[in-house]
């Protein structure tokens, strides 16, 4: 049971939710922490390139379908958490799934702002590994083109945002107290860029997951209370205005000693085909 309820733990809003045996209160044990994450309301427009993943037919319309975040890199695509769209979470294959889709231009979930995109294509990294977490990403081909100016810049390898000590910002729908409170506006958090040793000395592996320096970042504040949580996997982590991580996983949320652990986007720059990244991908999705 401490197993499943640890597994639970670093899983998207989506699989929590989809799981009878552990519902969603099985998070229960993050909120005896009594954790805050510590994040605030935001609108759209201060981190326009946050987009809501959104399925109504799987996870229902009560906070528009959402279940995961994602982020735009380009005005056609993406990026997402692996474990967002994998086929577990969603009962599918992504390509699948006729209604899911991104809401970009939005603040709060109940509202008609913004729009809704339909998906083209959807591309779970082939190197994603379930039991790790490493690789943690998959990249989405919309339908049609968002405003250049919703999409944020990814950071290369070697780029200082990725530095220890760094003020990043982490944005999304996902719960707010650790507890299972879902959000319906926008929220942001700041984090500070941990290092890496942080990271690998509070998940050496077991229960709680294993840091991979190579692929994953340490984000959140050593005595915690900033995080992202779940429901916020697969959003953005932005310093410098540039995009530094994804939400991935992590042990609860906002706890001290157990720092947020995001995808590095220089990884995933680094796994992508130069083409996959540009602003245009002519072929069209199976
Ligand atoms: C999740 O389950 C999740 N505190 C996301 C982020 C963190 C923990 C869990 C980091 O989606």
């Amino acid at each position: 049971m401490r197993r499943s309820i640890a597994r639970a733990l670093i899983r998207p809003l989506a699989l929590a939710a989809t799981m009878t045996a552990i519902p969603l209160m099985g998070a229960a044990p993050v909120a005896a922490d009594s954790v805050v994450v510590g994040g605030f309301p935001i609108e759209i427009s201060q981190a326009p390139w946050t987009v809501a993943l959104s399925s109504r037919d799987r996870f229902g319309g009560t906070r528009a379908g959402q279940f995961c975040g994602g982020v735009a890199v380009s005005r056609t695509t993406v990026l997402t958490a692996a474990h967002c769209v994998a086929e577990e979470v969603l009962g599918a294959p992504a390509n699948q799934m006729r209604d899911l889709k991104v809401i970009a231009g939005r603040t709060d979930l109940l509202s008609g702002e913004g729009e809704e995109i339909a998906l083209k294509d959807a591309r779970v990294n082939p190197h994603y590994d379930a039991v790790t977490n490493s690789g943690d990403f998959a990249v989405l081909t919309l339908a049609a083109p968002l405003p250049q100016s919703a999409v944020v810049a990814m950071a290369p390898a070697g780029d200082p945002a990725y530095t220890a000590g760094t003020q990043a910002m982490v944005s999304g729908w996902g719960d707010t107290t650790g507890g299972g409170t879902y959000a319906h506006r926008l929220h942001a958090a700041r984090v500070r860029v941990l290092a890496d040793d942080l990271c690998a000395r509070a998940y050496p592996g077991g229960l709680d997951g294993v840091y991979r320096a190579d692929s994953m970042l340490c984000a959140g504040e050593v005595a915690g209370g900033p995080d992202a949580c779940q429901g916020d996997s697969g959003g953005p982590l932005v310093a410098s205005g540039r995009l530094i991580g994804l939400v991935s996983w992590g042990s609860g949320c906002g706890r001290p000693g157990s720092p947020g652990v995001y995808t590095r986007v220089s990884d995933v720059l680094r796994t992508l085909k130069p083409a996959a990244a540009g602003p245009q991908r002519p072929h069209k999705g199976s």
